[in-house]
């Protein structure tokens, strides 16, 4: 029974690993801590929507900073996008207060964008200081 519960934690870790592999981290000083992170292609009638959700935990209030998204494959670079933390069109408010969060923000990429290759997204976010609060890479296909 140990055994068959040990092998069982075994494999659970190894599925947690693997669903976690699905985002490297880039860097930051950590004070945005990203647990996970989900992008969702949507095509509508004018362009595709790259809609992010990221989990983690924050270890401090957020006033102001920015989200930078870069997609690229290989030489080309489909976005290169700045825009802030604290803006309407985000799922939260600004001051986000520190804890566990939950972020989905949402990049419009032209429908021109060739479907089934792998394209690389970097995702980083500022703070008032302004200082790297966290980063992350996942790969999508359109
Ligand atoms: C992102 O797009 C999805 C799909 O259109 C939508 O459901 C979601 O509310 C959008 N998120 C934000 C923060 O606007
Ligand atoms: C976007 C992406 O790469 N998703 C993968 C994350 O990992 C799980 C488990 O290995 C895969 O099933 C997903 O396709």
């Amino acid at each position: 029974m140990k055994k068959i519960i040990f092998k069982l934690l075994v494999l659970f870790s190894i599925i947690i690993n693997l669903s976690r592999a699905n985002f490297s981290d880039c860097g930051g000083n950590k004070k945005f801590e990203i647990d996970t992170v989900s992008v969702i292609p949507i095509e509508n009638n004018e362009n595709n929507i790259i809609s992010f959700t990221i989990k983690g935990f924050l270890k401090e209030n957020i006033y102001e900073g920015n989200i930078f998204t870069i997609i690229n494959s290989g030489a080309i670079t489909f976005v290169k996008e700045k825009k802030p933390i604290c803006s309407s069109d985000q799922s939260i408010y600004c001051p986000i207060e520190s804890g566990e969060i939950q972020y989905n923000f949402n990049i419009s990429m032209s429908k021109k964008t060739p479907k089934g290759q792998t394209l690389y997204s970097t995702v980083w976010f500022t703070d008032q200081n302004p200082d790297q609060i966290g980063c992350f890479n996942i790969n999508f296909t359109l």
